[in-house]
């Protein structure tokens, strides 16, 4: 395949960099956009930074013109938008920066290539949030939107622009339904981070022979299905090549066709509760510990031997904390990907299980712990 330009918001973040060494393994010229900040952050893509074939342009989504410029600059023959307020519990916190940047930004994206460069095909993240209130499980392509959040509604919105877009002008414009994924480079605030951060703390602690302050968290009934998010942008690179890999999409010129076109859910068909990633956990660490209380009174508390065993001086390794609670809650999400694995061909590769040992070897090796048990 002959390089191809391909222009990603959000880089900065897990999917965006991710999906940026996607592509350039690949050997694609990909063109990643970051926002002015006081600061940067370039921590996930540092890595990438010396391929010549990674440039990075300054950008804004929720500025029209930026999009308008680079879009007529690069004429990208993929427009990949990862940029997004994707914390759902900060939603309600800025509801109008989640919504500005979730729905008003996407229609700015679309505009700039209807614009500028029609025939360039477009990928938009979306999300399970989009599922909210279920009716079914697994949920599939089919599943209607009833979100619980200020972010799911804006990307319910982005959604209904896709769409239109797509049927009104002709564009190759997708939007995924992606269940959780995860990562390494996960964002601290994200529930899968926060634990694998706080259980590297925990132990760094009990080596040290020091106190330690539990994890806190929210809701740990809530049930997700969780990948890794490498596999995901496999995901994503085969629905902006549906005619590539399901050949019936095509037209007598070998064309894309635009109006057989499909957005897919992804994920892995598994779910489990925040209580049970907290488990595997602690598999992996032989902590000799047990849940007790109900409710926002539950702990997992190391048993007595354990801590004369090891010296260890606290005993709750995680509790309850109603801060974390959200205004409304989506109990449960678990995809059907039926319909992507047929006729994409995409699976996933990585397991619920070696996802978690993954981030937290990872965790544990930035607060230089290099074995994962406790002795
Ligand atoms: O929460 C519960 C929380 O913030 C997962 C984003 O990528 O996936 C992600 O959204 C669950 C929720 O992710 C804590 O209430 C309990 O039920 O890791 P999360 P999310 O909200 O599912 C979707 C598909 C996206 O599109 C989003 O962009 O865990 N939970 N205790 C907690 N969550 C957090 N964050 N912190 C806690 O202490």
């Amino acid at each position: 395949m002959e390089p191809k330009n391909i222009f990603i918001t959000g880089i900065t973040g897990q999917d965006g960099s991710y999906m940026a060494e996607y592509c350039l393994n690949l050997g694609h010229i990909v063109y990643g956009m970051v926002r002015r900040t006081a600061q940067i952050h370039d921590e996930n893509y540092r890595h990438l930074l010396n391929n010549p074939n990674l440039k990075i342009v300054r950008g804004d989504l929720l500025d029209g013109g930026s999009l308008d410029s680079l879009v007529q600059k690069i004429k990208p023959d993929y427009f990949i938008n990862f940029a997004a307020q994707s914390f759902v519990g900060d939603s309600w916190q800025i509801p109008e920066e989640t919504f500005m940047v979730g729905a008003v930004g996407v229609l700015k994206c679309l505009e700039a290539i209807r614009k500028y460069h029609p025939t360039c095909r477009f990928y938009n993240a979306g999300s399970s949030e989009q599922f909210g209130n279920v009716l079914y499980c697994p949920q599939d392509e089919k599943h209607p939107f009833r979100p619980r959040s200020p972010y799911g509604a804006a990307k319910c919105a982005a959604h209904h622009l896709v769409k239109v877009y797509r049927e009104s002008y002709g564009l190759y414009a997708v939007q995924g339904l992606l269940l959780n994924h995860e990562s390494e480079k996960r964002g601290p605030e994200f529930v899968t981070r926060k634990i694998t951060q706080g259980f590297a703390r925990i132990v760094q602690a009990i080596k040290k022979n020091q106190h330690f302050e539990p994890i806190k968290l929210g809701n740990i009934d809530a049930k997700r299905d969780w990948s890794h998010a490498k596999d995901f942008v496999d995901a994503v690179w085969r629905m902006l090549n549906q005619d590539v890999y399901n050949t019936l999409l095509k037209d007598l010129t070998g064309q894309a066709l635009v109006s057989e076109l499909k957005e897919y859910v992804v994920a892995s068909g598994e779910c489990h509760t925040v209580r049970e990633f907290v488990n595997v956990i602690i598999e992996h660490l032989h902590h000799d510990c047990r849940w007790v209380g109900k409710g926002k009174d539950e702990v997992l508390i190391l048993n007595p031997e354990f801590i004369k065993r090891f010296n260890i001086h606290s005993a709750e390794l995680v509790s309850i904390d109603p801060l974390f609670y959200r205004p409304a809650e989506v109990d449960i999400l678990l995809g059907d990907s039926s319909a992507i694995r047929r006729e994409l061909g995409w699976f996933p590769k990585i397991s619920f299980d070696n996802l978690i040992k993954c981030m937290l070897e990872s965790d544990l090796n930035e607060s230089g712990i290099i074995s994962i048990s406790a002795d």
